[in-house]
C-alpha cells in the first residue's frame, strides 16, 4: 500500500495502523487524511479483517491534533472543506465493519481526541493525555468532537472539556468513561492485540451486526433501535456461523467460525 504517513501491518486478521509523523507528534494534515481514506478504501474490501487497532508512532503522541500550521493557512471555505473531509473519513472509520480499537499512547488532543472517539473504544497508556484544546487556538472541534464526546461522556463533561481546553490524564479519562482501560505504555499494544484477538475469534457477521446495532441504534428511538436489532438478529440466521455457534454449544465443543 502506498501510504506516506501511516504504517500498516496485518496479522491473523488484526490490522494495526500507526499514524507516522513523529516530527509533528503525528498531527493530522491533508496527507494523513488522504492516507486514511486510501487505507479505509482497502480495509472496507478486506473481508478477512477481524479488528483494527489505530495508534500513533513513537511513545509521545497518538495524534496531537489537526496540523496547526495547515490550519493557520485556511480561509473559511478551506476550513469548511477540511472539517467536512475529516468528518467523512472519521465516519468511515466509525462504520468500518470490523471493530476499531484506539490504542492511545500519548497525546490525543483536538483532532487526535476526535479520531480516538471515532473508534469503537479506547485503550490508553498511563502517559496518555486527552483534550479538546481548540478553544485555546480560537477555533473549535471540527472533526466530530462536540458530537461524539458529548455522546460518549455526557453533555456536562463534554462542555467543560471543550470550553476549557484542559488536558485529562489517562486515569481521569478512565473515570469519565472516555477510556475503557489504562495500562503501562510497554503493555499497550499487547493489551490492544489481546482484546482484538478475542473479538476476532467471535463470529464476524455477529460482531458486524452488533456494531451496527449499537452505533445506529444510538441515534434512534428505543422502539426503532429495537426494531433494527430484531432485523439484524434475524439476518444472522442466514449465516453458517449461527448454525456452527449454537451447534457447538449443544455438542459441548468450541465453535469454529468461518465468517460465512
Ligand atoms: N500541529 C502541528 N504541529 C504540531 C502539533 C499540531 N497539532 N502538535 C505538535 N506539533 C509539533 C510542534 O510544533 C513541534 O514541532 P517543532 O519541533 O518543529 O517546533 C513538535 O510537534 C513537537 O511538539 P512540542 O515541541 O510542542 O512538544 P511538547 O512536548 O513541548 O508539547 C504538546 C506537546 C503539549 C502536545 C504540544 O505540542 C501542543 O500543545 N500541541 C498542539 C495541541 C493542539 O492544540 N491540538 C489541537 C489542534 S487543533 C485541532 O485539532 C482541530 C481539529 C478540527 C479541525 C477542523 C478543520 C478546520
Amino acid at each position: 500500500m502506498d501510504l506516506k504517513t501511516i504504517l500498516y501491518t496485518e496479522e491473523n486478521g488484526v490490522g494495526v495502523a500507526a499514524v507516522n509523523r513523529p516530527e509533528a507528534l503525528n498531527a493530522l494534515n491533508e496527507q494523513v487524511l488522504a492516507d486514511l481514506e486510501h487505507l479505509l478504501g482497502r480495509l472496507e474490501k478486506n473481508a478477512g479483517l477481524r479488528a483494527l487497532i489505530l495508534t500513533g508512532s513513537g511513545e509521545k503522541a497518538f495524534v496531537a491534533g489537526a496540523d496547526i500550521k495547515e490550519i493557520d493557512t485556511l480561509a473559511p471555505e478551506g476550513a469548511l472543506a477540511f472539517a467536512r473531509r475529516g468528518q467523512a473519513v472519521f465516519t468511515r472509520l466509525e462504520t468500518l465493519r470490523a471493530p476499531v480499537i484506539a490504542a492511545v499512547n500519548g497525546f490525543a488532543l483536538g483532532g487526535g481526541c476526535e479520531l480516538a472517539l471515532a473508534c469503537d473504544f479506547i485503550y490508553a497508556s498511563s502517559n496518555a493525555r486527552f483534550g479538546l484544546p481548540e478553544c485555546t487556538l480560537g477555533i473549535m472541534p471540527g472533526f466530530g468532537g462536540t458530537v461524539r464526546l458529548s455522546r460518549r461522556v455526557g453533555l456536562s463533561l463534554a462542555r467543560v472539556a471543550a470550553f476549557t481546553g484542559q488536558m485529562y490524564t489517562a486515569q481521569e479519562a478512565l473515570q469519565m468513561g472516555l477510556v475503557n482501560k489504562v495500562v503501562e505504555g510497554a503493555q499497550l499494544m499487547d493489551a490492544a492485540r489481546d482484546i482484538a484477538g478475542t473479538i476476532g475469534a467471535r463470529a464476524p457477521h455477529a460482531i458486524a451486526a452488533i456494531k451496527r446495532s449499537i452505533n445506529e441504534g444510538a441515534h434512534l428511538s428505543v422502539k426503532d433501535a429495537q426494531e433494527l436489532e430484531a432485523k439484524l438478529f434475524a439476518d444472522l440466521f442466514h449465516t453458517e456461523d449461527q448454525k456452527e455457534g449454537t451447534r457447538a454449544f449443544i455438542e459441548k465443543r468450541k465453535p469454529s467460525f468461518r465468517g460465512k
